[in-house]
């Protein structure tokens, strides 16, 4: 059956049409994945990536591997926070580990600008430092010392020794309230020019940065894994650790938790926490260790 409208009927239609109209083509507009003029498309190929792209962690909103437990914590690289701190100048540190958790040792990053300079640490304190980039003055006495990157130095409680740079550096700097003692000595080196020391069943590369001797309440490791180099002891000892990945990743074990760890990650190990890490990726892997070596466990 047909219908015959009404001459004001068959206008009101009109009219609506008119109306519709422009809506219908900003409807035909709405993006699709095909770009058009006003609209530049999306973008699903993520959804179909081939797989050997991986996981696009790069500052995913609210994601961190950065854990914080009784026994350990994980300090991602994603997690350091900056700020200006008594001594410093021209420069800020971001405080990874400290006895602030219950640690007996500070570990921190001090990123310094140009014309930037410290003061030597606190009295009694003892302080080891590692360039990481750039390059630092140490005033030893009247003798002016350049330390490039991966060289270090350590200063004794009670040191006078400032810091500076001309034109920036980046540091990882270990401290702790000195509690040996014995008689400590300055001393700087390069991480290259120490030895290598015998591992036992260990297969990775371990060099200690400061004399074993009972002078000293802790000392630096460093240690390199080949890809697919795993501790052998899984560890659980009284000494406590504070350690930096310098290059290549892997996967650390501490208690009951496996971390996928990289490069510029951070570590805190309680005593007693168990310990464990395979090197894993196509590259080697460098970490730096505190580890309180010859402090007495019955002093604490
Ligand atoms: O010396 C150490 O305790 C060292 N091997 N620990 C570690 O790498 N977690
Ligand atoms: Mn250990």
């Amino acid at each position: 059956m047909q219908f015959k409208l009404a001459a004001p009927a068959a206008l009101a239609v009109a009219l609506l049409a008119a109306l519709l109209a422009p809506q219908a083509a900003d409807a035909e507009e709405l993006c699709g994945l095909t770009p058009t003029p006003k609209c530049s498309g999306h973008d699903y190929s993520a959804v179909f990536r081939p797989a050997e792209r991986g996981l696009d962690f790069d500052n995913l909103p609210g994601y961190t591997r950065s854990a914080h437990h009784s026994d350990h914590a994980l300090i991602g690289v994603e997690s350091r926070v900056f700020a200006g701190q008594r001594g410093w100048r021209s420069a800020t540190t971001a405080h990874i580990i400290s006895p602030a958790r219950g640690a007996n040792f500070a570990m921190y990053l001090a990123d310094m600008a140009e014309e930037s300079s410290a003061e030597p640490a606190r009295a009694g304190v003892e302080r080891f430092v590692l360039v990481l980039q750039g390059e630092v003055t140490v005033r030893h006495g009247k003798k002016d010392i350049t330390l490039g990157a991966n060289s270090y130095a350590y200063f004794p409680p009670n040191s006078t020794d400032a810091l500076s740079s001309e034109d920036g550096a980046g540091l990882l700097v270990y401290e702790r309230v000195y509690a040996a003692g014995g008689a400590p000595a300055f001393s700087t080196g390069d991480v290259e020019e120490s030895p290598l020391l015998p591992t036992g069943p260990e297969v990775f590369k371990l060099r200690k940065l400061l004399p074993q001797t009972a002078d000293y309440d802790f000392n630096v490791h460093i240690m390199d894994f080949q890809p697919g180099e795993y501790l052998w002891v899984k560890e659980v000892h009284y000494n406590q650790h504070g350690l930096l990945l310098l290059e290549g990743k892997g996967i650390y074990r501490l208690g009951d938790s496996w971390y996928p760890v990289q490069a510029g990650d951070a570590i805190w190990m309680a005593p007693y926490v168990p310990q464990w890490y395979a090197a894993l990726g196509s590259s080697p892997t460098r970490y730096v260790i505190y580890k309180d070596t010859t402090l007495d466990p019955l002093l604490g």
